[in-house]
């Protein structure tokens, strides 16, 4: 089934930092409690905008968070030591958002990762930057499938973010991670596909409906997870839709029930 990763609680956006500096508890426990009634299988956690402060307000909203939802976290912070505090403090096996196969940040993780109970998200991100063509994506998730399988983590472990980059910028950036997912997909089986989708739409009008038909697409390629907002009813009735016309959905049975629980807007 696929898996939302709900985005929602980042410092980068305006109301929860807010919350944050404000430690305004109700604020935060609402917005989670509605992410995963919305569906969210795990709740992203991003408190990597305010400078000089990442660590403490993590470590503040894992408290606020983890006793009112059932939903595993998903860590979310570049920085190895953050991630290392926050995974101290989970109650239930998390996934860590995220390594890179940047030689800083690789060495440092990965010893603490061996043996752990957690899913992890690697960007293809190495550290001669951004990847510029599907196939340079395809060999960096390669890179990283095989390096965590040499340490004994499981495959079905790994999720791969392939970076979406904007098409505002290069047309062809679409299709780029398009074939890129469908290389994984095909050449790493077992794999899970995740990332952001909305950098897809940077420097466009109306980002909403670019966001979405190109998750449908990005799961025609063989994405099977996303860091999304599960609050966007349409986006997660594209995603029930996308799954049962992609044959993932057996006898169109949760199709039929979200349309039941008034979840499918047509
Ligand atoms: N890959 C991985 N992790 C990620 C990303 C990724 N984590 C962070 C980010 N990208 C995904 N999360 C968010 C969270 C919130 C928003 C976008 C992505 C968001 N953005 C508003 C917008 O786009 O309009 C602007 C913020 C605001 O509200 O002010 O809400 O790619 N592995």
């Amino acid at each position: 089934m696929f898996c939302v990763i709900g985005e929602r609680i980042n410092t980068t956006r305006k109301s929860v930092r807010e919350a944050v500096v404000k430690r305004d508890v109700n604020f935060i426990q609402k917005d989670v409690k509605k992410q995963q009634a919305a569906g969210a299988h795990f709740i992203d956690v991003n408190a990597g905008a305010r400078i000089g402060h990442e660590m403490e307000d993590m470590k503040w909203l894992i408290e606020t968070i983890q006793p009112v939802i059932d939903v595993p976290l998903c860590l979310d912070s570049p920085d190895p030591s953050v991630l290392e505090m926050a995974y101290g403090m989970v109650n239930q096996p998390p996934m860590i958002n995220s390594i890179s196969l940047e030689k800083d940040r690789f060495d440092t993780i990965l010893p603490f990762l061996k043996g752990k109970r957690c899913k992890i998200i690697s960007l293809c991100m190495d550290d001669s930057g951004m990847p510029t063509g599907a196939q340079d994506i395809v060999d960096r998730a390669r890179r990283i499938v095989y390096a965590f399988e040499d340490m004994g983590i499981k495959r079905d472990a790994i999720y791969v973010d392939p970076l979406v980059q904007p098409v505002s910028t290069d047309n062809a950036k679409g299709v780029m991670v398009l074939e890129a997912v469908e290389g994984i997909a095909n050449e790493l089986p077992g794999v899970h596909i995740t990332g952001g989708l909305s950098n897809i739409s940077y420097g466009l009008p109306k980002r909403p409906i670019i966001n979405r038909i190109f998750l449908c697409l990005m799961m025609m390629a063989g994405m099977d997870s996303a860091i999304l907002d599960p609050l966007d009813a349409a986006t997660m009735a594209a995603i029930k839709t996308t799954e049962m016309l992609l044959g993932k959905d057996d006898y169109c049975t949760r199709y039929l029930q979200a349309i039941r629980a008034g979840e499918i807007i047509a």
